[in-house]
């Protein structure tokens, strides 16, 4: 393990602030501890007010040249921050599962999904179309012209430490964008990583200070940056509690937001589904990242023609999964984040007996000597009611709650709906008129709507987020780009007469 913190540039003692280079920083001391054993794996000293606002000037001063490159130049530069991702591909995707405690290959499928990030990045960077519109005045044109639109705060959670910062990052770098990043406290070597590899990059191109980060607790720098007036866009990862704080701050100030909050995600098997592939795809969807995606599977709909087959079959899954170290190929479910996140499972499995919730499998903590560091569970099936209030909420962990139901695709869509967050959303069905159905304007509600694909894994091409209390934003892929620029409408006028609109003749 040194190794790999070594090849990605990790101290014993590591600043908690880069702009144009990491510098001094003078706030606490914090120390990132894995999950995989409980042990320390290095320390950070944390950013102060001071530090943050050394590193929104330098940012600010980097705006001045960034925005005046041409984009396929910036997109260029982003290339090379792809391919230096790819050379040091394996030793972040290990650092991601020693921090953050996903499996190697979901570390390492990270990892590829910056990359794919950059090249897509790139392409747009010549692709950053505008309009012409016909004018309803002689000899005038009409155009949309996208501008770069400053500095964008990005704030990341711990589930997905290094992709969601590049959905980002690489966005608003090729609109000309300069960016400020906040990353979950419980993964700062992560961050760390991710920022040494762009520093290089961007100082080998004479664009130092484009992409700048800090370190440091949200009540004092997270605060700080949500009510910086210079912020005029904030794309934000996390919790809807932390969601509300980040819409509620921007708006005081009149500056967008990107909310990627909260979801609830069901998956539907119809009684003519291709059983063999929606079992699996629970597995993955419940169980992948040890049920702490935004996109994990967290409601099964089982049509109850199956359910008496299905549920046994997905126990026996369930039993065989192997539970461990992360970095072990052998290993399916690594440990959760840390310690609480246990805690917080075991209070909302207490709720869901109390609720009348019944617990098929797993259910419990591991301890002893194969389960070090006091972060490992099981992966938990319960048979529930829709009407369960806990079942409305987002339990940051695998648990699955499976709902039996009868009355057709229309109540499968009326169950999966009736959740105040909106993500993700699947069914597994061999029907076209169930599938057509599910993905009307009368189907499903969320931002993402699948057919015989799960409801996490999501590709980066297509616009990333959901609706209601997910908090309405898109990253990533589509044209997810134009909200890290600003719009402008221009008219040009070359008839040498003054031509009034609405045909409003004045004076
Ligand atoms: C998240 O959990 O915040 O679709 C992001 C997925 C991944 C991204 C998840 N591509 O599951």
């Amino acid at each position: 393990m040194r190794d790999i913190l070594s090849e990605l540039g990790i101290e014993a003692t590591n600043s908690g602030a880069s702009a144009g280079g990491f510098f001094d920083t003078h706030g606490e001391i914090i120390e990132s501890v894995s999950p995989i054993d409980g042990k320390p794996i290095a320390k950070i000293r944390q950013a102060t007010a001071e530090d943050y606002e050394r590193a929104m000037q330098v940012g600010l001063e980097a705006f001045a040249t960034w925005r005046t490159l041409g984009a396929p130049k910036r997109g260029e530069i982003v290339r090379q921050i792809g391919h230096a991702l790819r050379e040091k591909k394996e030793a972040l995707g290990q650092l991601v599962s020693l921090e953050m405690g996903k499996i190697k290959v979901e570390g390492l499928g990270e990892v590829q999904e910056m990359i794919d990030m950059a090249d897509f990045a790139t392409g747009l960077s010549r692709q950053l179309y505008g309009l012409v519109m016909q004018s309803e005045r002689k000899f005038h044109r009409m155009t949309e012209t996208w501008h770069p639109l400053g500095m964008v705060g990005i704030i990341s959670a711990f589930n997905f430490p290094v992709a969601v910062w590049s959905w980002n990052a690489f966005l608003a770098a090729v609109c000309g964008d300069v960016m400020i990043w906040k990353p979950s406290s419980l993964v700062p070597l992560c961050a760390i990583a991710v920022q040494k590899i762009a520093d290089r990059v961007l100082a080998a191109n004479g664009c130092a200070g484009v992409m700048t980060l800090v370190i440091g607790p949200g009540s004092s720098v997270g605060q700080r940056l949500l009510d910086d007036k210079r912020i005029p866009l904030i794309s934000a990862t996390g919790s809807n509690q932390m969601g509300e704080r980040v819409a509620m701050s921007a708006a005081k100030r009149y500056a967008r937001t990107i909310l990627e909050l909260g979801g609830n995600n069901a998956l539907v098997v119809m009684g003519d589904a291709n059983v063999d592939m929606a079992l699996r795809s629970v597995l993955f969807g419940a169980v992948g990242t040890a049920g702490q995606r935004c996109t994990s599977t967290r409601r099964l709909l089982l049509d109850k023609s199956i359910e008496k087959t299905f549920l046994p079959r997905l126990v026996n899954a369930y039993k065989q999964i192997k539970i461990g170290d992360p970095l072990d190929p052998k290993t399916l479910m690594g440990p959760l984040v840390d310690k609480s996140a246990v805690a917080d499972m075991m209070k909302a499995l207490k709720i869901i007996k109390e609720q009348g919730g019944e617990i098929l499998y797993g259910g419990k903590e591991l301890s002893g000597a194969q389960y070090p560091g006091g972060c490992y569970v099981e992966p938990t099936i319960v048979l529930a009611r829709p009407d369960m209030p806990i079942v409305r909420e987002e339990t940051f962990a695998p648990i699955l709650y499976a709902i039996p139901f009868s009355g057709g695709v229309e109540k499968a869509i009326e169950i999966q709906n009736n959740v105040p967050q909106g993500l993700s959303s699947c069914i597994y069905t061999e029907s076209l008129t169930n599938a057509e159905r599910f993905l009307s304007a009368v189907g499903s509600d969320c931002g993402i709507a699948n057919v015989n694909v799960g409801t996490s894994g999501a590709e980066i091409g297509g616009a990333f987020g959901g609706e209601k209390e997910t908090g309405g934003g898109r990253e990533a892929g589509s044209d997810s780009w134009k909200q890290y620029m600003r719009r402008q409408t221009q008219t040009i006028n070359w008839s040498g007469e003054l031509g009034l609109a609405q045909g409003i003749q004045f004076g």
